[in-house]
């Protein structure tokens, strides 16, 4: 069996050394340029459009992400029939749950606006919100949406959520598709954005949507940063009706020097960290992926092409 590896942005031979030790008997190369050689499988992340192209005998290909994005957007260079697989948790899910915990513990116990105060000194006491008024709408009941859903319940906090489909999920007041959104965000004072991007999906976050929130609601993006219009967001925050925004992920990657975000205090930025992809637990699952494939079982993250993920 022939594996053809691409990361971008990391160093194949970790990746290469995990696989060899779940699959010893696999062929590994890394893929180059001008390589149009016969493969069974591909590993990647971010492929070149030349990577996948019409390769001879290959069966599928595995992203070592969760969304798919980078994979689509290469359009016919991927073909329609070949299977796009993706990682499905591999260990996000905990670390997607911690983030958006602890994002939303802060504003709720306004651990924002007593930082603000120390830097300047003032001792002062802030009335705390109430639950019933911190209703956690999170737009994207996939395996991570509902993962940070079970976080938040731990807390008593009301959730709702959103999807493409109608949802019936215990603890969660569920919306769906475009008729549910408008009712959705009026009743969300934290939104949490862990949706796939697709061209329904891409900015999704306008002015038109956020002004739906409710005066003094809170921001969480730990999706893609293409669902948000960063300068209506923006605007929204100068203005007040949006209280505080935590991004993870960007319009551009990394977050340009002079990007006016990075000088917004009520604007917390962090690196595209929301959740890592754990390199010996993605491998796994990829391995007894590839070992069901081969045996001819069906796998779990088979991206459907109509949908875009
Ligand atoms: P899933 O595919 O499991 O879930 C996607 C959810 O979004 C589903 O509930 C789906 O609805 C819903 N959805 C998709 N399109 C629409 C739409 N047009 N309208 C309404 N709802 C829609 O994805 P995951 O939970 O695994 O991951 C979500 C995203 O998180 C990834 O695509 C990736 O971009 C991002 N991510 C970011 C990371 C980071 O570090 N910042 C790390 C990992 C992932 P339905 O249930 O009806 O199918
Ligand atoms: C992912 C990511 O999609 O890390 O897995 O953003």
């Amino acid at each position: 069996m022939r594996i053809l590896v691409h990361v971008s942005g990391g160093k194949p031979d970790p990746w290469l050394a995990e696989l060899r030790t779940v699959l010893p008997e696999a062929e590994l190369r890394v893929w180059q340029p001008g390589d149009d050689d016969p493969a069974d499988y591909a590993v990647v992340w971010k492929p070149p459009a030349a990577m996948l192209g019409r390769r001879p005998g290959l069966k599928a290909v595995f992203n070592v992400g969760a969304g798919v994005d980078a994979i689509l957007e290469l359009g016919d260079a991927v073909p329609a029939e070949l299977p796009v697989i993706r990682l499905d948790d591999a260990g996000m899910g905990m670390q997607m749950a911690e983030y958006v915990t602890h994002a939303v513990l802060r504003y709720f116990r306004r651990f924002d606006e007593f930082s603000m105060q120390e830097n300047a000194a003032n001792w002062r006491f802030l009335k705390p919100y109430e639950k019933r008024d911190f209703r956690v709408g999170i737009l994207g009941l996939g395996v991570l949406g509902r993962r940070i859903a079970e976080a938040l319940a731990h807390f008593d906090f009301p959730l709702n959520g959103w999807s493409r489909s109608q949802r019936n999920l215990a603890g969660i007041q569920c919306y769906a598709g475009p008729e549910g959104f408008t009712e959705f965000l009026r009743h969300s004072r934290v939104l949490v954005c862990v949706l796939p991007l697709t061209p329904e999906t891409r900015g999704l976050l306008n002015r038109a949507a956020l002004a739906h929130l409710p005066q003094g609601a809170f921001l969480i993006n730990v999706a893609r940063g293409d669902h948000v219009v960063e300068q209506d967001l923006l605007e929204l925050v100068q203005n007040g009706h949006i209280a505080g925004a935590t991004l993870d992920v960007f319009n551009e990657e990394p977050l340009p020097r002079a990007h006016p975000f990075w000088k917004e205090p009520r604007i917390t930025v962090t690196p595209h960290c929301a959740a890592l992809t754990l390199r010996g637990d993605s491998i796994r699952q990829i391995a007894g992926k590839i070992r069901a494939l081969e045996r001819g079982e069906p796998v779990a993250g088979l991206v459907d092409r109509t949908k875009g993920y």
